[in-house]
């Protein structure tokens, strides 16, 4: 139809290539995961209307405190990927131990990782969240999937990506093979595309990263701040400083404006706050295909190998060029 970019199903059809093992499964998948974030999409935007504010009065695995939304996106999320028949095991921010399909449900080809509110302490202000996914094709053989099965590197994720709850509600995914955007359409309950192939803009100078933490960071990251706020016209210093604190919103403009994120380590907690595998390697994968780099100050996030399904790692996403910088403040160390 004249005019009507494709919807998200049609482009995944479309590009039925970039699968090479495709029998149907992983686009079934991809839309079950979009239908999610439609469905949360709508509970944020009414959150003051449906009871979707305010906290559980539980503490999860983190020690924070869990949102409302983030309880009821987890059970929506577990429960449509669970009915799929086409995940073996599931990995979420908020439950402890690995989540296996319902009973009765048959045990897929995938094992599918996510964190179903990034960002909840923005819900009762209005402000963005998004919910983050990770799919990696299952190690076991058949079956209900295992732990194994989630504590995979991130350069074998077959797919990663976001749902933004911004002003507009994004999808924004890679198979490794580019980075596709699709705006949701709310009267038409579709996904629609709106960039192929994301690639990073030009330079710019911006950094965003909780600078009310630098009391106790490390010496190379005080440098590197020092570093950027210095003023230097030749190199584009003084840097702005933009922080949302919801990473998909933080990481969503770096990746169409440029720049770099950053959520050092500290004396506190040297291994950061963000969680390697459903923050840090699914947005490392997509930051990667859009021409970006992901560390932890030295290694390449999706070159870690994990060892357990919550763990943190410092974590340093955007353009390449400044994360390579960054990478130099520590080598020194
Ligand atoms: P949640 O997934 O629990 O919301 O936590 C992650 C997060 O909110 C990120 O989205 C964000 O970048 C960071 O924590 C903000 O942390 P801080 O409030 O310490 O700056």
């Amino acid at each position: 139809m004249a005019g009507l970019q494709p919807t998200l199903n049609q482009f995944i059809r479309a590009r039925q290539q970039d699968y090479p093992d495709a029998i149907g499964d992983f686009s079934q998948l991809m839309n079950v995961i979009a239908l999610a974030g439609k469905l949360i999409s709508r509970e944020k935007n009414l959150a003051g209307l449906v009871d979707a504010t305010g906290y559980t009065g539980r503490t999860n695995i983190q020690g924070e405190q869990v949102a409302k939304l983030d309880e009821w996106s987890n059970d929506l999320i577990v429960d449509l990927l669970g009915e799929t028949g086409c995940v073996c095991v599931m990995g979420s921010e908020e439950v402890e131990e690995p989540i296996s399909p319902p009973e009765g449900a048959s045990a897929g080809r995938y094992a599918v990782l996510f964190d179903p509110v990034d960002g909840s302490s923005n819900i009762d202000v209005a402000a963005p969240a998004g919910t983050i996914f990770s799919v990696q094709r299952r190690v076991t053989k058949t079956g209900v999937g295992h732990l194994e099965d989630l504590l995979q590197p991130g350069r074998d994720q077959a797919a990663a990506g976001y749902i933004l709850y911004g002003s507009s509600t994004m999808f924004v995914y890679t198979t490794g093979n580019g980075v596709h955007a699709f705006t949701l359409d709310p009267t038409m309950g579709e996904f629609h595309l709106t960039t192929e192939d994301l690639k990073f803009p030009e330079k710019s100078n911006v950094y965003s990263t909780n600078e009310g933490n630098a009391g106790t960071w490390l010496e190379p990251d005080l440098k590197w701040v020092e570093w950027l706020k210095q003023n230097d016209p030749e190199t584009h210093r003084p840097y702005s400083a933009r922080y949302i604190g919801a990473l998909v919103a933080d990481f969503h403009r770096i990746l169409l404006k440029d720049g770099i994120f950053a959520y050092p380590g500290n004396t506190t907690r040297r291994e950061g706050k963000l969680r390697l595998l459903y923050e840090c390697s699914p947005l490392a994968f997509v930051a990667e295909q859009a021409g970006g780099q992901a560390t932890d100050g030295l290694r390449r996030i999706l070159d870690i190998e994990p060892t357990g399904l919550h763990q943190r790692t410092p974590y340093y996403l955007g353009n390449a060029s400044e994360v390579e910088r960054v990478g130099r403040f520590h080598s020194d160390r």
